[in-house]
């Protein structure tokens, strides 16, 4: 896997250059532990220069295109990605560790948030608004000017894609602070924004530490709006950074999702789900759902199914492409098994492999279904973000939503039931930015708004939500008589 630009400089002003202060940091595979680069350690000069050449940008070339022309601009950068599908895939999965077929499908997704915001682009509009006799009333949706994006290290191309695409096609201009962990595909994305044509300074990455150039970026004076996915933490920081310069923040902050699994459900459509949407990326996702209420009378049956499931996953360096890679880094394995060591033995009814062959240095951990963990036990309120979940009964529907909504977090839920009634009422009681009826996730559906509530955040990502969120509405009311 050799990119094919300089991976150790920051990308302002539509150039590649060294970043200020001339130092770099380590780019580790987590599949063996071992340094396979450099990138650019930028601090608080090259995010202060990232936000002039984004502001330059907005006063001169990117500033004077048409919806239409940016729209145009964004379509040819995802046919880029497209047409570099394989290497960005092998770069994603080397980089963060995840299975070959998962990262394909980030490369699949980044493609498609390029596509959906170019036709998205031209469509976004104002609404003339009635009014007292003498008036003609009317707003218009802007850009907000320049956007400051803060990505982590699981998903870095579906979040940059949904990020700076709504960003972009609103016409901002962005400066992205990607992952230490995880920056190789930001840095690709820059270089093919620059390929497809985006004038200089609409698109800028300085890859750094959170504490230098993400918190340089997050209090930097000339950011409108800064979008952050993260812990929550950070996000905490983020917030309080921005209230400095009262600018409005987006965070996206985790989760603690739970599948209301009831008696009367397809158990074979369930089962992949249930077991999947815990273990993708080896549980590292946002919306990872870690928590399995299943309705008691087929509590055994199911906690039976899965842990046959669980036996037969396999985490393996990424490029085996197997059910799981390892985890991004040595501390977020620690961290995992430190909640694993609050699990008593009788609670791990099953267990996944780790390949024999799996390289030492490598952050493996093998899958871990946990049951007879009380819903109020840390195991079942906090994010563990690792490939374990919580097996928990319920006895009735009351029972499920109470369970359900009785953590801090908020971000998606489903209800598997063949019970039209109880689907509706559920959709409408459970506490969360997005729910699913029989499915959980919908493909990762690039048009749905997407965002939660309590310590998973607030703002809207993805689908038209965004780019409202990455515009400012104007009211114009003139007095004609
Ligand atoms: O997150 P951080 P970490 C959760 C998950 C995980 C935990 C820790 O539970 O175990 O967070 O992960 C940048 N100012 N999620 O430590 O620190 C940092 O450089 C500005 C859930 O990796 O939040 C990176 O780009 N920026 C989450 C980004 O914030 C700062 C995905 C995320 O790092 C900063 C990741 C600062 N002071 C972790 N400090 C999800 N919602 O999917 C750090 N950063």
């Amino acid at each position: 896997m050799t990119p094919w630009f300089d991976t150790d400089k920051v990308f302002i002003g539509g150039r590649w250059e060294a970043p200020s202060g001339g130092e770099t940091l380590p780019i580790t595979d987590p599949s063996t532990g071992q340094e396979i680069g450099r990138i650019a350690r930028g601090g608080p000069d090259d995010i202060d220069a990232a936000v002039v050449a984004a502001r330059t940008a907005l006063d001169g070339a990117w500033g004077k295109l048409t919806a239409a022309e940016r729209g145009r601009l964004l379509a040819r950068l995802g046919q880029l990605v497209t047409e570099n599908a394989d290497a960005l895939a092998e770069m994603e999965a080397t980089d963060v560790g995840k299975p070959l077929t998962q990262a394909r499908a980030d490369v699949t997704a980044l493609a498609r948030y390029c596509e959906f915001y170019a036709g998205a682009a031209d469509k976004v509009m104002g609404q003339t608004i009635p009014f007292q006799q003498g008036f003609t009333v009317y707003t218009l949706r802007e850009p907000i000017g320049v956007t400051g994006h803060i990505v982590p290290w699981n998903y870095p191309m579906q979040i940059i894609g949904r990020s700076l695409g709504a960003s972009l096609a609103m016409g901002n201009a962005c400066v992205l602070k990607p992952a230490e962990e995880a920056c190789l595909t930001a840095l690709a994305f820059a270089d093919l924004a620059r390929q497809a044509g985006f004038p200089d300074g609409a698109v800028n990455v300085v890859p750094g530490l959170g504490a230098e150039a993400g918190a340089a970026l997050t209090a930097h004076p000339g950011i409108g709006h800064i979008s952050f996915t993260g812990s929550v933490a950070t996000g905490r920081l983020v917030q309080a950074a921005a209230a400095q310069n009262v600018i409005a923040v987006t965070l996206e902050l985790g989760g603690k999702s739970p599948q209301l699994f009831f008696a009367d459900a397809d158990l074979d459509a369930a089962l992949p789900y249930l077991v999947n949407a815990g273990l993708q990326n080896a549980g590292q996702t946002c919306s990872a759902s870690s928590r399995i209420l299943v309705e008691r009378q087929r509590f055994e049956e199911v906690a039976d199914r899965m842990a046959a499931a669980y036996h037969a996953k396999v985490a393996a360096p990424a490029m085996a492409d197997r059910d799981l890679g390892p985890l991004i880094s040595a501390r977020q394995k620690e961290i995992v098994e430190g909640y694993l060591d609050l699990a008593g033995q009788g609670q791990r009814i099953a267990e996944g492999q780790i390949t024999a062959d799996a390289p030492r240095g490598g952050h493996y951990v093998a899958p871990v279904l946990l049951a007879g963990v009380a819903p109020e036990d840390r195991l079942a309120q906090e994010e563990i973000f690792g490939p374990v979940q919580v097996l928990i009964p319920f006895d009735d529907e009351d029972h499920a939503a109470s369970i359900a909504n009785g953590t801090a977090y908020g971000l998606v839920a489903s209800v598997w039931s063949g019970d039209g009634g109880r689907q509706m009422r559920l959709a409408k009681r459970l506490r969360a930015g997005q729910v699913f009826l029989n499915n959980y996730g919908a493909a990762g559906g690039v048009e749905l708004p997407f965002g939660g509530t309590g310590l998973s955040g607030h703002g809207r990502e993805k689908g038209f939500e965004a780019l409202y969120g990455f515009s400012s509405l104007k009211t114009v009311a003139a007095h004609h008589g």
